[in-house]
Protein backbone atom coordinates (compact mmCIF):
# COMPACT_ATOMS: atom_id res chain seq x y z
CA UNK A 1 0.00 0.00 0.00
CA UNK A 2 2.31 2.22 0.88
CA UNK A 3 4.74 1.05 -2.12
CA UNK A 4 1.91 2.19 -4.65
CA UNK A 5 0.81 5.45 -2.84
CA UNK A 6 4.24 6.46 -2.89
CA UNK A 7 4.55 5.96 -6.47
CA UNK A 8 1.64 7.89 -7.01
CA UNK A 9 2.78 10.90 -5.40
CA UNK A 10 5.92 10.83 -7.49
CA UNK A 11 4.31 10.48 -10.76
CA UNK A 12 2.10 13.28 -9.85
CA UNK A 13 4.80 15.82 -8.63
CA UNK A 14 7.00 14.87 -11.70
CA UNK A 15 4.21 16.13 -13.87
CA UNK A 16 3.62 19.42 -11.73
CA UNK A 17 7.37 19.82 -11.84
CA UNK A 18 7.65 20.10 -15.32
CA UNK A 19 4.94 22.43 -15.67
CA UNK A 20 6.48 24.71 -13.25
CA UNK A 21 9.59 24.12 -15.16
CA UNK A 22 7.69 25.03 -18.34
CA UNK A 23 9.23 22.20 -20.54
CA UNK A 24 8.45 22.41 -23.88
CA UNK A 25 8.13 18.70 -24.30
CA UNK A 26 7.58 16.44 -21.40
CA UNK A 27 7.81 13.13 -22.38
CA UNK A 28 4.76 11.77 -20.50
CA UNK A 29 5.94 8.03 -21.77
CA UNK A 30 8.91 8.10 -19.49
CA UNK A 31 7.17 9.08 -16.25
CA UNK A 32 4.49 6.60 -16.82
CA UNK A 33 6.95 3.89 -17.29
CA UNK A 34 9.02 4.89 -14.14
CA UNK A 35 5.38 4.92 -12.21
CA UNK A 36 4.84 1.45 -13.26
CA UNK A 37 8.13 0.23 -12.63
CA UNK A 38 8.76 1.58 -9.40
CA UNK A 39 6.75 -0.67 -7.22
CA UNK A 40 8.54 -3.47 -8.65
CA UNK A 41 12.06 -2.25 -8.21
CA UNK A 42 10.67 -1.73 -4.66
CA UNK A 43 10.06 -5.08 -3.94
CA UNK A 44 13.05 -6.12 -5.42
CA UNK A 45 15.20 -3.99 -3.06
CA UNK A 46 13.23 -5.20 -0.24
CA UNK A 47 14.30 -8.84 -0.98
CA UNK A 48 17.89 -8.47 -1.66
CA UNK A 49 18.16 -5.90 1.54
CA UNK A 50 15.71 -6.75 4.10
CA UNK A 51 14.74 -10.11 4.16
CA UNK A 52 11.54 -12.06 3.59
CA UNK A 53 9.67 -10.57 6.47
CA UNK A 54 9.58 -7.31 5.10
CA UNK A 55 8.85 -8.60 1.13
CA UNK A 56 5.72 -10.19 2.26
CA UNK A 57 4.58 -7.24 3.98
CA UNK A 58 5.83 -5.82 0.87
CA UNK A 59 3.49 -7.96 -1.28
CA UNK A 60 0.35 -7.88 0.65
CA UNK A 61 0.40 -4.16 0.31
CA UNK A 62 0.01 -4.82 -3.67
CA UNK A 63 -2.81 -6.89 -3.66
CA UNK A 64 -4.74 -4.92 -1.34
CA UNK A 65 -3.44 -1.92 -3.86
CA UNK A 66 -4.70 -3.45 -6.29
CA UNK A 67 -8.34 -4.51 -5.04
CA UNK A 68 -8.51 -0.85 -4.14
CA UNK A 69 -7.28 0.30 -7.80
CA UNK A 70 -10.47 1.80 -10.16
CA UNK A 71 -9.36 1.01 -13.74
CA UNK A 72 -10.66 3.11 -15.98
CA UNK A 73 -9.84 2.11 -20.17
CA UNK A 74 -8.91 5.05 -22.30
CA UNK A 75 -10.69 3.79 -25.81
CA UNK A 76 -13.39 0.94 -26.12
CA UNK A 77 -12.63 -2.74 -27.29
CA UNK A 78 -14.40 -1.51 -30.35
CA UNK A 79 -12.46 1.29 -30.86
CA UNK A 80 -14.53 4.58 -29.63
CA UNK A 81 -12.70 7.67 -28.43
CA UNK A 82 -14.45 7.63 -24.86
CA UNK A 83 -13.78 6.59 -21.36
CA UNK A 84 -14.53 3.18 -20.17
CA UNK A 85 -16.76 3.72 -17.86
CA UNK A 86 -17.61 7.11 -18.32
CA UNK A 87 -19.03 7.65 -15.36
CA UNK A 88 -16.44 6.52 -12.41
CA UNK A 89 -17.14 6.57 -8.60
CA UNK A 90 -14.46 5.62 -6.02
CA UNK A 91 -13.66 6.34 -2.27
CA UNK A 92 -11.76 9.31 -0.88
CA UNK A 93 -8.24 8.17 -1.36
CA UNK A 94 -8.63 5.17 -3.83
CA UNK A 95 -6.21 5.03 -6.76
CA UNK A 96 -7.64 5.15 -10.21
CA UNK A 97 -5.66 3.72 -13.10
CA UNK A 98 -6.24 4.85 -16.61
CA UNK A 99 -5.06 2.61 -18.98
CA UNK A 100 -4.21 2.62 -22.85
CA UNK A 101 -6.92 0.59 -24.93
CA UNK A 102 -7.39 1.45 -28.43
CA UNK A 103 -7.46 4.45 -30.39
CA UNK A 104 -4.45 6.30 -28.65
CA UNK A 105 -2.70 8.44 -28.40
CA UNK A 106 -4.70 9.59 -24.99
CA UNK A 107 -4.27 11.74 -22.45
CA UNK A 108 -6.03 13.01 -18.63
CA UNK A 109 -6.49 16.45 -17.85
CA UNK A 110 -9.09 17.39 -15.33
CA UNK A 111 -11.07 20.57 -16.38
CA UNK A 112 -9.84 23.05 -14.16
CA UNK A 113 -13.44 24.54 -13.40
CA UNK A 114 -15.26 21.19 -12.95
CA UNK A 115 -13.06 20.25 -10.06
CA UNK A 116 -14.48 20.44 -6.11
CA UNK A 117 -13.15 23.95 -4.93
CA UNK A 118 -9.59 24.04 -3.61
CA UNK A 119 -8.48 21.08 -6.17
CA UNK A 120 -5.69 22.23 -7.71
CA UNK A 121 -6.65 20.80 -10.97
CA UNK A 122 -2.97 21.48 -12.80
CA UNK A 123 -1.49 19.00 -10.16
CA UNK A 124 -3.68 15.75 -10.90
CA UNK A 125 -3.44 16.35 -14.62
CA UNK A 126 -1.28 15.06 -17.58
CA UNK A 127 -0.08 18.18 -19.20
CA UNK A 128 -2.01 19.22 -22.31
CA UNK A 129 1.07 18.33 -24.51
CA UNK A 130 1.47 14.56 -23.01
CA UNK A 131 0.19 11.54 -24.59
CA UNK A 132 0.64 7.97 -23.87
CA UNK A 133 1.11 6.74 -27.23
CA UNK A 134 1.82 2.33 -26.53
CA UNK A 135 -0.70 0.12 -26.00
CA UNK A 136 -1.21 -0.48 -22.03
CA UNK A 137 0.44 2.55 -20.76
CA UNK A 138 -0.89 3.78 -18.02
CA UNK A 139 -1.34 7.67 -15.92
CA UNK A 140 -2.48 6.71 -11.84
CA UNK A 141 -4.03 9.47 -9.70
CA UNK A 142 -5.39 9.41 -6.14
CA UNK A 143 -8.37 11.92 -5.83
CA UNK A 144 -8.38 12.51 -1.78
CA UNK A 145 -11.13 15.57 -1.94
CA UNK A 146 -15.06 14.20 -2.03
CA UNK A 147 -17.42 15.57 -4.98
CA UNK A 148 -17.80 15.64 -8.73
CA UNK A 149 -14.11 15.81 -11.17
CA UNK A 150 -14.56 16.32 -14.79
CA UNK A 151 -12.13 14.88 -16.88
CA UNK A 152 -10.93 14.72 -20.75
CA UNK A 153 -8.84 13.68 -23.04
CA UNK A 154 -7.25 16.57 -25.10
CA UNK A 155 -7.09 14.71 -28.56
CA UNK A 156 -10.47 13.59 -28.58
CA UNK A 157 -12.85 16.26 -26.04
CA UNK A 158 -14.20 17.52 -29.14
CA UNK A 159 -14.90 13.79 -29.92
CA UNK A 160 -16.50 13.73 -26.59
CA UNK A 161 -13.94 11.58 -24.76
CA UNK A 162 -14.96 12.83 -21.17
CA UNK A 163 -15.54 11.19 -18.05
CA UNK A 164 -17.35 12.34 -15.13
CA UNK A 165 -15.71 11.14 -11.45
CA UNK A 166 -17.44 10.93 -8.36
CA UNK A 167 -15.54 10.60 -5.01
CA UNK A 168 -17.68 9.87 -2.05
CU1 LIG B 1 -8.31 10.19 -26.32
Amino acid sequence: MATLTSSATIAISAFSGMKAAGAAKPTAARVVATSSAAPRTAVKASLKDFGVAVVATAAAGILAGNAMAAEVLLGSDDGELAFVPKDITVAAGEEIVFKNNAGFPHNVVFDEDEVPSGVDAGAISMSDEDLLNGPGEIYKVTLKEKGTYRVYCSPHQGAGMVATITVN
